[in-house]
């Protein structure tokens, strides 16, 4: 604890609202809101908590809710029961409204609760950047992507990130939003296909036909009618199974680095979905802590403004060791702390097997076989900055 200290000449902020902690989501369903308190815990066993200014922020009110998800959309989610819905005998639902109530998103109790205070802890840390108390602030709470104005999607149902981006806006020119969740950013994407302000840049596995969402494409950047400011302003990465992390390095730095050179924004929102990691229940990638947290380290020396959000990770102690470590980066004590973690009551409890040696950096999972070959993904890197072309700020 000791040996963590402020970081001098900038600040780090810590927005954390410990009551979405409490709910769930089914049995079964593998978003478990959890995974926030194993990751706060780890914070803290580090004393990195001594290092940052630490927030509890208030839930997103209906009006600002409103800033981006319509009057009906919302009030439906506002008022509906939390019962399980009703199937007929294919598990479909004929009552399906806003796409809520099916099995990946179901109505649970305090359901807007819960999204209220996703969308409050993003806000809040969209504030602190705009009036520069922070120059980084970090919500693992936020970072729910695939929700849209009138419909929930994918684990999600308010948009958190389109809200804080729309916070930024008021004083920044231009955004840039990166999202190195193991799918596609979607719902951002869509949100802000019409302006020039916003340039959004999603890294993820793509599959049209087998993984969710199923859009992203390369050739996917935004409608290109000759009106449409927006044009050219999505760049998508999309991925195969298994990348590493040496190759997601080099793409993410060479994508990123183009972006900033001809974008030039003046803060960043990065969606740190850890799903993207090695041994996930739901993704595909072969991403270590070391390189998933690379990406932030990068994005950091870039020396603008920035949210860092949460999003997908769904085996629980992975998220936590990768979020803890980015917690450090963000800090600049990622040298500094102790790769054995402190034995501190929560991570003992659950994880009685791995707490003998249990280490930061080293997750649990089988790697899974690459199938990303180099031409490929300089192809890609190629397509980016061809696209890239278009845009001169
Ligand atoms: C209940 C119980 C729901 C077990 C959902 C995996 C479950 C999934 C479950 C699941 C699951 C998805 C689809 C299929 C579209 C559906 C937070 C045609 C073991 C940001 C959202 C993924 C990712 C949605 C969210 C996806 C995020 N995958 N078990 N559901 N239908 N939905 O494929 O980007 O990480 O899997
Ligand atoms: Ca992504
Ligand atoms: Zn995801």
């Amino acid at each position: 604890i000791s040996n963590i200290t402020r970081p001098k000449g900038y600040n780090v902020s810590f927005h954390y609202q410990p009551e979405m902690e409490k709910h769930h989501f089914g049995q079964t369903h593998p978003m478990k809101p959890w995974r926030l308190t194993l990751t706060k815990s780890l914070v803290m066993s580090y004393g990195m908590n001594f290092a940052m200014d630490n927030y509890t922020p208030r839930a997103a009110t209906y009006e600002e809710l409103r800033d981006f998800h319509t009057q009906d959309y919302l009030d439906f989610l506002a008022t509906v029961a939390p019962e399980p819905v009703p199937r007929d005998l294919d598990n479909h639902n004929p009552d399906l409204k806003f796409n809520l109530g099916g099995s990946d998103c179901p109505l649970f109790e305090g359901l807007f609760d819960y999204c209220s205070m996703s969308g409050g802890v993003s806000l809040d840390a969209a504030r602190k950047i705009c009036n520069k108390e922070s120059d980084i602030a970090i919500a693992w709470g936020g970072g729910l992507h695939h929700a849209k104005k009138s419909e929930a999607s994918g684990f999600c149902y308010i948009n958190d990130i389109v809200l804080a981006i729309l916070q930024l806006l008021r004083h920044h020119p231009r955004v840039l939003y990166i999202d190195i969740d193991v799918h596609h950013g979607d719902g951002v994407e869509e949100a802000f296909f019409s302006t020039d302000r916003v340039m959004t840049c999603s890294f993820h596995k793509y599959d049209p036909l087998n993984f969710f969402p199923g859009t992203g494409g390369l050739d996917d950047n935004g409608p290109k009618n000759e009106h449409n400011p927006g044009a050219h302003h999505a760049i998508n990465v999309p991925l195969n199974d298994g990348i590493t992390d040496e190759q997601y390095a080099w793409l993410f730095q060479s994508v990123i680095g183009k972006i900033v050179e001809k974008f030039r924004p003046t803060a960043i929102c990065l969606q740190c979905g850890a799903d993207s990691l090695a041994g996930d229940r739901i993704g595909r990638f072969n991403l270590q802590v070391q390189g998933h947290g690379a990406c932030v380290e990068y994005v950091k020396g870039l020396g603008l403004p920035m949210i860092i959000f949460g999003g997908g990770g769904y085996t629980p102690r992975n998220v936590a060791r990768a979020w803890a470590y980015e917690t450090a980066v963000a800090i600049g004590c990622q040298g500094r702390i102790d790769p054995v973690i402190p034995q501190h009551t929560v991570w003992r409890e659950h994880f009685r097997q791995e707490s003998l040696l249990p280490s930061l950096e080293q997750i649990v999972g089988e790697p899974r076989q690459n199938r990303n070959t180099q031409k490929r993904l300089q192809d890609v890197i190629q397509h980016v900055h061809e696209q890239l072309r278009f845009v001169n700020q």
